[in-house]
């Protein structure tokens, strides 16, 4: 058996349309409702008009990604419990149209973050980078909050002005859109001030609040999904790192084993996403994901090479720094054993995340990362890596 394949559809926006996506060897989709606004219900009736659209494009609605989880429950600030509870009914309606597991993520303000999304790759290719000093400079230079200078070494403080100082007057005006629209995951484009104005609220924020809100968040909502009979899987933090200030708290194997004991639950699990944990320079991912196999919903593969200055750029899917075909077995060894002990949950959807922008995709305008060509290379190869060990596996026995 193997993983179910899986892709990335932004729904009817999207550039690539289902009809293309059944070319590249998905059977599965993963989707989200992006037009419902952060924190409101999302109605039976909006459910299963997209799942009847997947569904009539012969493919399985196989994960929602993201069901968003809203700032103030983050916080645990202003009417954040009215927002659980509209978690809870959206855990229940999807349940009740079928669909069984559901990514988010607990990264306040940013979501996945990077410092330029159209690097020059070796082969022609672009790709993605993060440079911690173009995120220190700005932080130190252009947002000025009191008590920045703590949070970095002198080191890091020297090669952000080094930096810095490089910069024409045009460039350091572009660093605001470099760091707050290189953030593609945020969304939105904040203005300095609306930055600003949102980084305050997490002034009172700090590390330990962030892990128990999120706990609190785990022990509500991780019953509803039970009775739903919906799987909760976690995103990890993308840098795996603190970030502008802000605590991020799914970073490594410590947090992960901490967040998974607040709520022991196989509903309280996790989407293993090998390019953002193997951003962290000290983070094994096959190690993670032998320790924590059990709780894995979803898995997102892709590779990355780092530095240890926390610098990293978006290699191929098997080139890079995360040992793939160890990460693979192990996964690929947790799904024998589910089949074997007859535990269910065995689809283990996989989608290739992110691709570089190659061939024919280049000069097109996409979400960054998920053009065609680039992910369906990284498919491909993964699926050859996965029939590969699979086959060996076998002759083993
Ligand atoms: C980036 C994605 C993330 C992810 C969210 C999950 O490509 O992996 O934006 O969807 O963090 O909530």
């Amino acid at each position: 058996m193997a993983f179910e394949q899986s892709w990335r559809w932004y729904g009817p926006t999207d550039p690539i349309s289902l009809t293309q996506i059944r070319q590249v060897g998905a059977t599965g989709i993963v989707t989200a409702l992006h037009h419902i606004p952060y924190g409101a219900v999302w109605p039976v009736d909006e459910i299963m008009k997209r799942k009847k659209m997947v569904e009539a494009a012969g493919f399985r609605w196989t994960v929602v990604e993201s069901l968003p989880v809203h700032e103030n429950i983050k916080k645990r600030k202003r009417n954040h419990r009215e927002l659980i509870s509209n978690y809870q009914q959206s855990l229940r309606n999807l349940g009740s149209c079928g669909i069984d597991t559901v990514c988010y993520n607990f990264m306040p303000i940013l979501d996945w973050s990077r410092t330029d999304v159209d690097v020059p790759f070796r082969d022609g290719s672009r790709t993605t980078n993060f440079q911690e000093r173009i995120v220190a400079a700005f932080d130190l230079f252009e947002l000025q909050r009191p008590g920045t200078e703590k949070r970095y070494t002198p080191s890091e403080i020297s090669a952000a002005q080094r930096y810095f100082d490089g910069l024409d007057a045009a460039e350091k005006e572009g660093l605001l859109r470099m760091v707050v629209l290189g953030l593609p995951g945020s969304g939105e484009t904040l203005t300095l001030q609306e930055l600003k104005d949102a980084l305050k609220e997490y002034d009172d924020v700090g590390d330990a609040d962030l892990r128990g809100n999120l706990h609190h968040f785990l022990k509500e909502v991780t019953p509803a999904a039970e009775e739903a009979g919906v799987l909760l899987a976690i995103h990890p933090d993308d840098p795996p790192r603190p970030l502008l200030g802000l605590p991020r708290i799914v970073s490594n194997a410590e947090d992960i084993a901490q967040l998974l004991g607040a709520s022991p639950s196989l509903h309280n699990g996790l989407t293993l996403c090998t390019g953002s944990l193997g951003a962290g320079y000290t983070n094994d991912v096959a190690g993670i994901t032998r320790r924590f196999a059990d709780r894995i919903h979803f898995v997102h593969l892709r590779n990355v090479r780092r530095n240890p200055e926390g610098d990293f750029l978006e290699e191929n899917h098997l080139d890079g720094d995360v040992d793939m075909y160890g990460v693979m077995k192990e996964l690929l060894l947790e799904q024998q054993r589910r089949v074997r002990e007859g535990i269910g949950h065995h689809r283990m959807p996989m989608r290739p995340d992110h691709g570089h922008l190659m061939l024919d995709d280049l000069g097109k305008r996409y979400y960054p990362g998920y053009s065609l060509y680039g992910r369906m290379r990284g498919l491909a190869e993964l699926r050859g890596l996965e029939l590969g060990i699979l086959r060996s596996l076998q002759d083993a026995r």
